[in-house]
């Protein structure tokens, strides 16, 4: 056997045994949702024949010729009884585009649909396109929302950093063949984080926004807006009502974003958003829900105290470290919810919990204080009722025999 078929041979047999190894639920959890072992999607799930041109001919090395440096940040929805992300995978030359990868039960075996996902561009082409929010929409078609990223024009020549954020719009019917619509235009300087709701307002598109003055800091703008658009064949919002704002020493102090599409229940509208704030080492992403009334979508009805999910081991580092990041559920029809959360723009993992567990959740959790004294009154209110209870002789509580 040549050198060539032996390397190809083991990074075959390596690429296999990744795509098939079994996930595993992480005992006990927190009893809000439950993490898994292994990360659903890496760089390393990006098929051998995508990596390496396999002619021996023309690459005698079997060197490879498109390297992917990560798989992160992905739209998700159940389609045709499969669990499908659409993530965004960066090469080594750090642009990123969309690929589907699916899975028949949601928590393993994700593999990449053979094709990245072709989506046509508008006049002006994107420099580099990411985080697609994928809405199942009541008009019919499923909507991608991502981010397109161009560079600042009005930039000076010797800074090649200055970009504008903007929404790109593009729509199917199959995942497959992507119509793209002209972006959307707001009166922010600049958009990212844009989210499809998935049923009609008053007749309207209705859309979660994230008005910003700049690309990467906030500034004036920031907190989740909400706005209505005529139609998405040429989106306009003229008017966005920030609904969650970003807020002094918590964790969404200096920005905030909508995850995915909100989910709807029988108590309200449950929303998965991540929140940003400064340290010494940068910036930390975490997750956090609230719930929104299911007739006036505007108006928070609760939401629980800090953060709903941050990373933790391995999570905390990679390209953008200490960074979890989401922009992709699925509610299944039993119930349960499958989270899928990226970490430090590096790589893909799944939650589970279920609509009862995250209403409980969203429901019974004191909101925040914003004082610490306030939060003792809270922990201590929580030990004093356990001691009650306790004393109330259900030590085996706490204390099993
Ligand atoms: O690097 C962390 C995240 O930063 C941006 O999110 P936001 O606009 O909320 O700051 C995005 O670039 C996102 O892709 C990235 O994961």
């Amino acid at each position: 056997m040549t050198e060539f078929d032996q390397r190809l041979n083991l990074l075959n047999e390596s690429y296999r045994q990744l795509v098939n190894k079994p996930n595993k639920k992480l005992e006990p959890g927190n009893g809000i949702f439950d993490r898994y072992q292994n990360p659903v999607l890496t760089a390393a799930h990006a098929p051998v024949f995508w990596r390496f041109d396999l002619n021996p001919q023309t690459n005698p090395y079997l060197q490879e010729r498109f390297g992917i440096n990560a798989a992160f940040n992905a739209g998700a929805i159940k389609w045709q009884g499969k669990y499908l992300q659409v993530a965004r995978v960066e090469g080594w030359d750090r642009k990123s585009f969309f690929a589907v990868a699916e899975s028949p039960n949601g928590i393993d075996n994700f593999t990449f649909w053979d094709y990245p996902i072709d989506m046509p561009e508008t006049a002006e082409p994107d420099t580099n396109v990411y985080d697609m929010r994928l809405t199942a929409h009541e008009d019919g078609w499923i909507y991608g929302l991502f981010c397109t990223e161009r560079r600042d024009p009005d930039a000076p020549a010797h800074d090649q950093s200055a970009a504008i954020a903007a929404c790109g719009i593009a729509r199917t019917k199959d995942l497959t063949k992507w119509e793209r619509l002209p972006d959307l235009k707001t009166n922010s300087p600049q958009q990212r984080n844009v989210v499809l709701h998935p049923e009609f307002v008053n007749s309207k598109y209705a859309l979660y926004t994230r008005p910003q003055d700049g690309f990467i800091s906030a500034g004036t703008g920031g907190g989740i807006g909400f706005g209505l658009a005529d139609s998405m064949e040429n989106a306009y919002v003229a008017e966005e009502a920030i609904i969650d704002n970003k807020i002094y020493h918590t964790v969404y102090e200096a920005k905030n974003g909508q995850g995915p599409a909100p989910i709807r229940t029988k108590k309200g509208w449950l929303h998965l958003a991540h929140g940003v704030r400064n340290t010494a080492a940068g910036l930390r992403y975490v997750l956090y829900l609230f719930l929104t009334d299911l007739n006036n979508l505007t108006k928070v009805l609760y939401k629980p105290a800090g953060y709903f999910l941050a990373p933790e081991g391995e999570e905390r580092f990679g390209d953008v470290s200490n960074v979890v990041f989401s922009n992709g559920w699925i509610a299944d029809d039993d119930g349960t919810v499958y989270i899928y959360y990226a970490s430090s723009d590096t790589r893909m993992h799944v939650a589970t919990s279920t609509i009862d567990r995250l209403l409980d959740y969203v429901i019974n959790t004191p909101e925040d204080g914003f004082r610490s004294a306030l939060s003792v009154k809270r922990l201590s209110d929580v030990i004093r009722k356990n001691k009650e209870f306790l004393k109330a002789d259900h030590q085996d509580a706490i204390q099993p025999s």
